[in-house]
């Protein structure tokens, strides 16, 4: 009989270790971190708009979003002041899905999200497409709560958490790769988290 033991007590490569990408750490609650107060949004208030540049080309209010068809994601997500989190369940419509609804295929290669607090953030439209980001509408099934940017936020787990933009109102596609807030004061333009593209400098 074969075994294949880690005998003298050593243990295997442990699959946490592999999930925490280089100078993080695993943190077990789920911190706030935004650049200013939480904006109160009531979803009688709430609406989300597709812009190209600086035209509309549509725009959903709370019941037309939530209509659309729901996804759940459950990932690792990943903050540049080096907490990581593991298995976050979000459930929302997938940017896929929105393109869908507004009958568009993107239209260029760079987009930049924004926020009912002013906050935007770059993100390359391929990192929000084929089911890799969606607009969150509960966390644990349940609504999101206003500090983690509910009613909706942006959900982009593969990159570095600031690019999940909380209280998100719109997606807008530009002709240029357009630094958002952080981008504008340092941070990188990609974020992946993998490489450790913590700041402008970074490869
Ligand atoms: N609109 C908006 N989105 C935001 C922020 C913000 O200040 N405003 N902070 C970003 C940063 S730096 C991080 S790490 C995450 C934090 O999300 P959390 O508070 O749910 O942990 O939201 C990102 N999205
Ligand atoms: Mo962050």
């Amino acid at each position: 009989m074969v075994t294949r033991g880690f005998s003298s007590g050593r243990r295997p490569p442990s699959d946490t270790d592999e999930r925490i990408p280089p100078g993080q750490y695993l943190e077990q609650g789920f911190p706030v971190l935004s650049a200013g107060p939480t904006p109160r949004v009531r979803t009688e208030d709430w609406s989300f708009t597709l812009k190209h540049g600086p035209r509309p080309v549509k725009k959903w209010n709370w019941a037309e979003l939530n209509a659309l068809p729901h996804s759940k994601m459950t990932r690792d997500i990943h903050c540049v002041t080096a907490w990581t989190k593991f298995n976050t369940p979000w459930q929302g419509v997938l940017i896929d899905d929105i393109l869908a609804d507004a009958g568009i295929e993107p239209p260029t290669a760079h987009t930049l999200a924004h926020s009912f607090d002013g906050y935007s953030t770059n993100v390359p439209t391929k990192d929000l497409v084929t089911g890799k980001a969606m607009v969150a509408l509960l966390y644990e099934g349940k609504p999101i709560a206003p500090d983690h940017g509910g009613p909706a936020r942006l959900l982009v787990p593969h990159l570095y958490f600031w690019k999940s933009a909380k209280w998100v109102n719109g997606l807008q596609f530009t002709e240029r790769d357009e630094p958002g807030f952080w981008e504008l004061r340092g941070y990188h333009m990609y974020g992946d988290p993998w490489r450790e593209q913590r700041y402008s400098g970074d490869p």
